[in-house]
């Protein structure tokens, strides 16, 4: 298979990109468009990247909105109350067919990296159990990663600790945290260096959903950041939302940042999903409650961005589409200055990469894995502006989706 006509992030030049024994052979600069030939794809000067990286979802919860209650308020507190509503509903059957149309959305959008928090505080573990089976039935399309995930605390539920390594022993690969919603300060913070600890001792690693309240003193961030600087495995491990920073006042901000770098922990940030639930105690003025993404990437922290949900008690929306994310993304973080914008795709890709400690496969490189997307557009602003669909996913030089740029049929002439 060969790609010509092609486009790369941060280059002028149009290449031509072979692939062979699934991997990338040939990446080679063009002097001119080149006619095409039997075998290989035009891309049409259209933008080749690495696939999409979605480094935080709730596979579970995907497509449950409204079963058996909808959420009315929009708060994240009635999201976990409608949640644990359907948890009992739950069948190995019912997971299955959700998360595997869940992913077919994903794939169809160009993803092909996936880290999915499933929800460990059920006896049975359902949904833990049946999404762990699909991981190597899926491979081929994707990489999944599942991180066991305690949405009603490992503390301040029964027998949390036990069910957090049952669902290690069962195939999960991150572990997973809630201290904002463990019932005291102290809960909270014992939990953080339990999660560190563990991974220490397994190996596995490390995504918290940490400090997703508008409270300023929610400040398990530092908890967190602290046991992963003394453990001395900060890379591995990653604070999902941190909203509580957007409210956190500058000096304090200023006094963490010191201590976030020295740890070097990966962030991932929801802005759909957080500017939907967040703010949702304020009148006027209204806080967006999305984490400083701007700030952290200045102070060269990872961060990506991530869609958290998918029509699930949370989020009534959602369709799998990244770009819709990143969109949002930069215009609530004010991330919109034109040095901003020419790297964005960043947040939706490399930086993903980098949270999942996938880098080894994860870009268009020689002798790399040749999984790839082709995007409307020649670089990361005309994709931004053309909001287009993903024209092409390849995985291991195989064909995952293939479409053709939406066609105006009729319109006036001027
Ligand atoms: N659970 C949670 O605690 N936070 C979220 N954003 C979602 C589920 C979607
Ligand atoms: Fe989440």
């Amino acid at each position: 298979m060969k790609i010509i006509n092609a486009r790369l992030r941060g280059q002028e030049s149009l290449f031509s990109i072979s692939i062979r024994d699934g991997c990338f052979s040939q990446i080679e600069q063009q002097q001119s468009t080149l006619a095409i030939s039997a075998g290989s794809y035009d891309a049409k000067g259209n933008l080749c990247c690495a696939p999409f990286v979605e480094p935080h979802i709730h596979l579970d919860a995907a497509l449950t909105a409204g079963q058996p209650n909808w959420n009315m308020s929009g708060t994240l507190f009635e999201g976990i109350e409608r949640w644990a509503e359907r948890k009992p509903m739950l069948s190995a059957e019912d997971v299955e067919q959700r998360v595997l149309k869940t992913v077919e959305l994903l794939v169809a959008n160009g993803v092909q990296y996936i880290r999915t928090h499933v929800d460990v505080t059920d006896p049975q573990l359902v949904a833990l159990k049946a999404i762990a089976k699909l991981k190597s039935r899926l491979q081929d399309k994707i990489l999944l990663q599942i991180v066991a995930f305690p949405q009603e605390g490992i503390w301040s539920y029964p027998n949390g600790r036990e069910l957090m390594l049952q669902a290690l022993e069962e195939g999960a690969d991150v572990i997973g945290g809630i201290p904002h919603f463990e019932f005291t300060r102290e809960y909270g913070v014992e939990s953080m260096r339990w999660v560190i600890e563990l991974a220490q001792q397994t190996g596995k690693l490390v995504d918290v959903h940490c400090d997703e309240i508008d409270d300023d003193a929610a400040r398990f961030l530092e908890v967190l950041a602290t046991a992963a600087l003394e453990a001395n495995i900060g890379p591995r491990v990653t604070a999902s939302h941190t909203t509580a920073m957007h409210s956190y006042n500058n000096a304090y901000c200023s006094k963490l940042f010191r201590l976030l770098k020295m740890s070097k922990i990966n962030f991932v940030s929801c802005p759909t999903e957080s500017i939907h639930l967040q703010g949702r105690f304020d009148s006027y003025p209204k806080r967006r409650g999305i984490t400083r993404v701007k700030e952290l990437r200045e102070a060269g922290l990872n961060v990506c961005f991530a869609q958290d949900s998918i029509q699930d008690p949370w989020y009534t929306l959602g369709n799998g589409k990244l770009l819709r994310v990143l969109d949002s993304g930069i215009h609530s973080c004010h991330m919109m200055g034109y040095s901003e914008l020419q790297n964005c795709l960043d947040l939706i890709t490399d930086n993903g990469a980098r949270t999942l400690q996938v880098e080894d496969e994860y870009g268009i490189e020689l002798g790399k894995p040749a999984n790839f997307i082709v995007l409307e557009g020649g670089n990361d602003v005309e994709v931004l502006q053309k909001q287009g669909e993903v024209l092409l996913s390849v995985r291991q030089g195989q064909i995952l989706i293939e479409r053709k740029p939406a066609e105006l049929l009729q319109s006036p002439t001027f």
